[in-house]
């Protein structure tokens, strides 16, 4: 199996990058500020129904959900997002969108369990949100890309200026992406599935 040259999965099973068990499921995790789009994408990519577990936010939220740079948004996240795409006959992913806020840390735990790997969702008009999100994900030791989510306000970085700002070492993929197109979103999640295989081929 190749992810490397192809968009499209080929070769006779997953084996060579994937535990046996997970030749046919993999667990990805999306995981990104408030209002980074985890939501849009999980629904985006999804070929089932996603199962999200929006609230509409209430005054319970306010001053502790920031809403700087997403004023227009009106429901968050309570707990996760799930949904599922078939990459091929052999590959299913199961993709998990969980909040970044703080007071939902407590989730990571249970919902990191078994994931191969993460996208880190980022907004450029808010790049800080995600600092403490990539710390955690490299102190539990998670592969990840990173996948900048175009809104028509957020400042275009070049590529190398993001690394920098975000202190990414060069190996971590940076894509961009439009979380509100399913073709996007794949383009990320074949861009995790990839940087996966490149870290498997690399290790001894
Ligand atoms: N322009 C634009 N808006 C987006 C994009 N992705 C998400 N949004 C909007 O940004 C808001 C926050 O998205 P949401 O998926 O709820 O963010 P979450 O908190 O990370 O789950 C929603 O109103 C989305 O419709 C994008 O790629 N471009
Ligand atoms: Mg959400």
């Amino acid at each position: 199996m190749d992810f490397r040259d192809s968009d499209t999965l080929v070769g006779p099973s997953g084996a060579d990058l994937l535990p046996a068990t997970a030749a046919t499921a993999v667990k990805v995790v999306i995981v990104g500020g408030f209002g980074v789009g985890k939501t849009t994408l999980v629904g985006s990519v999804s070929e089932i129904r996603p199962l999200t577990t929006e609230e509409t936010m209430t005054l319970a939220g306010a001053g502790v959900d920031d809403l700087a740079g997403v004023e227009r948004k009106t429901e968050t996240t309570v707990a996760m997002d799930f949904g599922r795409i078939s990459i091929s006959d052999e590959l299913v992913l199961y993709v998990f969108g969980t909040p970044g806020q703080e007071r939902f840390w407590f989730l990571w735990n249970g919902l990191f369990e078994g994931a191969l790997g993460a996208v880190v969702l980022v907004d450029t008009r808010r790049l800080e949100v995600s600092f403490e999100v990539i710390g955690r994900l490299e102190d539990r030791g998670v592969p990840f890309v990173v996948a900048v989510n175009g809104f028509p306000e957020s400042p275009d970085h070049p590529v190398e200026e993001l690394r920098a700002a975000l202190d990414l070492p060069p190996e971590v993929p940076i894509v961009a992406c439009d979380a509100r197109r399913r073709d996007s979103c794949r383009d990320v999640l074949m861009a995790l599935m990839r940087h996966l295989y490149d870290l498997a081929a690399s290790r001894p």
